[in-house]
């Protein structure tokens, strides 16, 4: 993570009724690691079935829309950005990638890794927001902008309203958006996989309060918390919550916050939200962006849309 100090959000969730705090605040080193395992658990498909894709398809993804630069949110040393940039290359389309990443370590990390491999690369490293930051970018030429992973389905429609509008703004036609998302399916299948039995993602959870303990000088006694991952149809996302197994009281004396939980109540950690390919055209479309490409796993699990500026 970066040194922003963290505060207003926590005061806000944690003040709410029902609480909730913001998912961004999982990833510290332990986070992110613990993030990595989920990535190879057995019930967690989203990464495995977003690289099959990508395996598949990149290729095809870049004779579309033939890029000078690849613009990822989220920094990647991972295999599916490297798919992206060897296609690239390949294809004698541009070397150029941009990582933009709230964590300055993840972009160094990301940085020697690719440049180890890939000594036709130029990396930009850029330390933002991709909620807010894209805009900063210069254009450079014919870009490729990635949204991988499923980070899409952490924002909730309203500002998901507010996203994909910027990522039209900072489009060219000709230019492409990648977007990695997951598909509404069995209700088994999904609350599995944010729930594993040899429960890595309760820890991941539960890690988000030992953020809190060390950053904010809290004192959350973490065990006395359950992990919990329900999908509510309605909304189509998976909620993780971490539930209070008794009473307490928690301190957040930077904050001058004291939060009182009763056995039972619920803390709202992350919405993961799972669509259909009518929600999402749908939302790119009033955005100005038109659904050019629609690739899947072979068993549907998951899918990555190509979309491209429409009108003027
Ligand atoms: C990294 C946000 C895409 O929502 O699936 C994994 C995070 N949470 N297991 C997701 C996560 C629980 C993941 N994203």
């Amino acid at each position: 993570m970066t040194g922003t100090p963290i505060g207003d959000d926590i005061v806000a969730g944690l003040e709410a009724s029902p609480k909730w705090l913001p998912s961004k605040y999982f990833y510290d080193g332990r986070g992110s690691a613990l993030f990595e395992r989920i990535t190879r658990l057995p019930e967690y498909y989203l990464t495995r079935a977003e690289t099959a894709i990508l395996e598949s398809n990149a290729e095809s993804v870049v004779a579309r829309c033939r890029p000078e630069e690849l613009v990822e949110l989220g920094s990647g040393s991972s295999r599916k950005t490297r798919l992206l940039l060897e296609a690239m290359h390949r294809s004698g389309a541009g070397s150029r990638y941009v990582a933009l990443d709230v964590s300055d370590d993840a972009l160094r990390a990301a940085e020697e890794a690719l440049l180890a491999d890939y000594a036709w690369l130029e990396f930009a490293g850029v330390v933002g927001d991709f909620h807010t930051d894209l805009a900063a970018i210069p254009r450079r030429g014919p870009r490729l902008v990635a949204f991988l992973g499923s980070t899409i389905g952490n924002l909730d429609p309203a500002e998901r309203a507010t996203f994909f509008p910027q990522v039209r703004d900072a489009l060219q036609r000709g230019d492409a958006f990648l977007l990695g998302l997951d598909l509404v399916k069995d209700v088994g299948v999904l609350e599995e996989a944010y729930d594993d039995a040899a429960g890595i993602t309760a820890e991941f959870n539960r890690n988000i309060l030992a953020v809190l303990n060390r950053e904010l000088d809290a004192d959350f006694p973490i065990d006395a918390f359950d992990h919990v991952a329900v999908f509510d149809k309605v909304s189509s996302w998976i909620e993780m919550r971490l539930r209070a197994t008794r009473d307490m009281v928690v301190t957040l004396p930077p904050l001058d916050l004291r939060v009182t939980l009763l056995a039972g109540e619920e803390i709202r950690t992350e919405i993961s939200c799972k669509f259909t390919r009518e929600q999402i055209e749908a939302e790119l479309v009033s955005a100005g962006l038109g659904v050019e490409g629609w690739m899947t796993d072979g068993e549907q699990r998951f899918a990555i849309a190509l979309a491209m500026p429409v009108g003027p």
